[in-house]
């Protein structure tokens, strides 16, 4: 799966791999006793349409993943949000999940809790990347949601992140990072973030060894 995903990822800048990676589901449905897809491209996106979507399994998600959403608006990167269930509402999820194929929508990230199918669902209509939030909405805290939604089965690949609030903001910047292999302005928007992550700790750090004696400073010989 780990291939698959990269080959998803590479495949809006390189029509042959695009080929490739259509062929290989191809083949795997064919396996299974399905029709192939038809032939729907992400390299074509709609001028002013979405880069990313960010999709939630309910809109006791959105508290969560309007973390995902507002830092996809501080990189600069056009996202829309939108609500659906797998189990609850299975013809909306897959009609909006085939529809991202058309509108060339670049990477999706989905936020789900409970047994978080959702984002192998859109993973079952959509071609492109697809990164999984699994959510803490039950008793067990995000585990039933990291293991239903981290254990794909081979050829269908889903990346997950860290349960909550954490992996919401990483599925934005690792969204990014998609982005970056085709795009170079958002490559460099990501870093210019990372950067400021990366000043931030140090001026806290410093701050902190400047409350300390002199002897208990930790230092680089
Ligand atoms: C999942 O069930 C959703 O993703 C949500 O995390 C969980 C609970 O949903 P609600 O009962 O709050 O609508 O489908």
């Amino acid at each position: 799966n780990a291939g698959v995903l990269a080959a998803q990822i590479l495949a809006a800048k390189y029509p042959e791999i695009a080929e490739g990676l259509s062929q290989h589901n191809d083949q795997m449905k064919a396996s299974y006793g399905e029709a192939p897809s038809a032939r729907e491209t992400t390299q074509n996106a709609l001028p002013d349409g979405p880069e990313v979507v960010v999709v939630c399994g309910s809109e006791s998600d959105t508290g969560t993943m309007k973390r995902t959403v507002t830092l996809l608006n501080e990189l600069d990167i056009r996202n829309e949000l939108y609500v659906t269930g797998d189990v609850r509402t299975p013809e909306r999820t897959r009609r909006y999940a085939l529809s991202l194929n058309e509108r060339g929508v670049k990477a999706v990230v989905v936020g789900a809790g409970a047994s978080a199918a959702l984002a192998g669902t859109i993973a079952a209509y959509y071609q492109g990347p697809v990164i999984s939030v699994p959510l803490a909405s039950t008793a067990l805290a995000g585990w039933d949601a990291l293991l239903s939604t981290v254990q794909m089965p081979s050829g269908v690949p889903v990346g997950s992140v860290a349960v909550g609030a954490m992996g919401a903001k990483n599925a934005a910047l690792l969204a990014g990072q998609i982005l970056g292999v085709h795009d170079k302005d958002a490559k460099d928007r990501v870093w210019a973030h990372r950067k400021g992550i990366s000043s931030t700790l140090i001026k806290e750090a410093d701050a902190l060894l400047d409350s300390l004696p002199e002897e208990n400073r930790g230092r680089i010989i």
